[in-house]
């Protein structure tokens, strides 16, 4: 059974930074599938991603992995090609309930779960990196030597998967996207109380960009091309191919 997100129902304490601590651990899969439109998608998506381009023998990334949703879809994409999953998060927490969220069957292409900081990992011989909502806790700062890295341990061929929640140039739509976001939300059964929360808690914690800044950004790197190929409201995934 599911643990039930109710973190920021109660109003008696003052709103900390939000981390991905034990708590959050504990709920994040009912967490993540309520609060970010189009999630289920992103992650089903991947095991296709990976069918069309993890090369054989290659190391494939899941950098910021939580519960190791991204790194189990790929895995069932991989059908018979040999492969290393390497799923990183710097959270103990999430590394530590990995185990519990595998599936039953993870001796082939195993998924090795490691403790570690994305920005100190090294990236080798890589056929798909993923970045699902991660990027977006990275400070602004460091995020072009991490796409600059990934550029570097990818294969010829190879790609990365960015996905991340997205703000707007344009005003209208900036407001569009977010008040269908928090309409989502509620209809998903978060309180009005519960959503102001968690976005005090989660300001500068998570700092949203443009696509156009991920792609200028993507594109520095020295990748080919990149495209959107999802976008659901104020969140967007990207593919970028070496
Ligand atoms: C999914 N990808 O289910 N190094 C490693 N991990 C980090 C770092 C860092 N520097 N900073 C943050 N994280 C998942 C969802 S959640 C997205 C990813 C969300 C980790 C952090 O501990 C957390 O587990 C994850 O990045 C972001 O597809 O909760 O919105």
């Amino acid at each position: 059974m599911r643990n039930r997100d109710t973190l920021y129902r109660s109003d008696d304490e003052p709103i900390k930074p939000f981390e991905f601590n034990q708590r959050v651990a504990e709920v994040f899969p009912d967490m993540i599938e309520r609060s970010v439109p189009g999630y289920p998608l992103t992650i089903a998506m991947l095991s296709v991603i990976a069918d069309e381009y993890v090369q054989e023998n290659s190391n494939i990334y899941d950098l910021g992995c939580s519960l190791g949703a991204a790194g189990v879809a790929i895995q069932q994409g991989l059908k018979d090609k040999k492969c290393k999953i390497i799923a990183i998060d710097s959270s103990k927490a999430m590394i530590e309930a990995c185990d519990k969220n595998l599936p039953q069957d993870n001796q082939r292409n195993k998924i090795i779960f490691e403790l570690g900081d994305v920005l100190k990992t090294k990236i080798e011989n890589a056929s798909v990196v993923v970045m699902n909502f991660t990027l977006q806790f990275i400070p602004v700062a460091q995020r072009q030597l991490l796409i600059d890295k990934i550029y570097h341990g990818l294969l010829p061929g190879g790609v990365l998967v960015l996905s991340e929640k997205i703000v707007f140039d344009d005003n209208v739509e900036n407001s569009v996207m977010n008040k269908l976001h928090h309409h989502m939300k509620e209809l998903n059964g978060y309180e009005q109380l519960e959503i102001a929360n968690k976005r005090d808690a989660l300001e500068k914690v998570l700092i949203p960009e443009t696509l156009e800044e991920h792609q200028r950004r993507i594109s520095n790197a020295g990748f080919l091309q990149s495209f959107v190929w999802l976008k659901c409201f104020n969140f967007s995934s990207l593919i970028a191919i070496k």
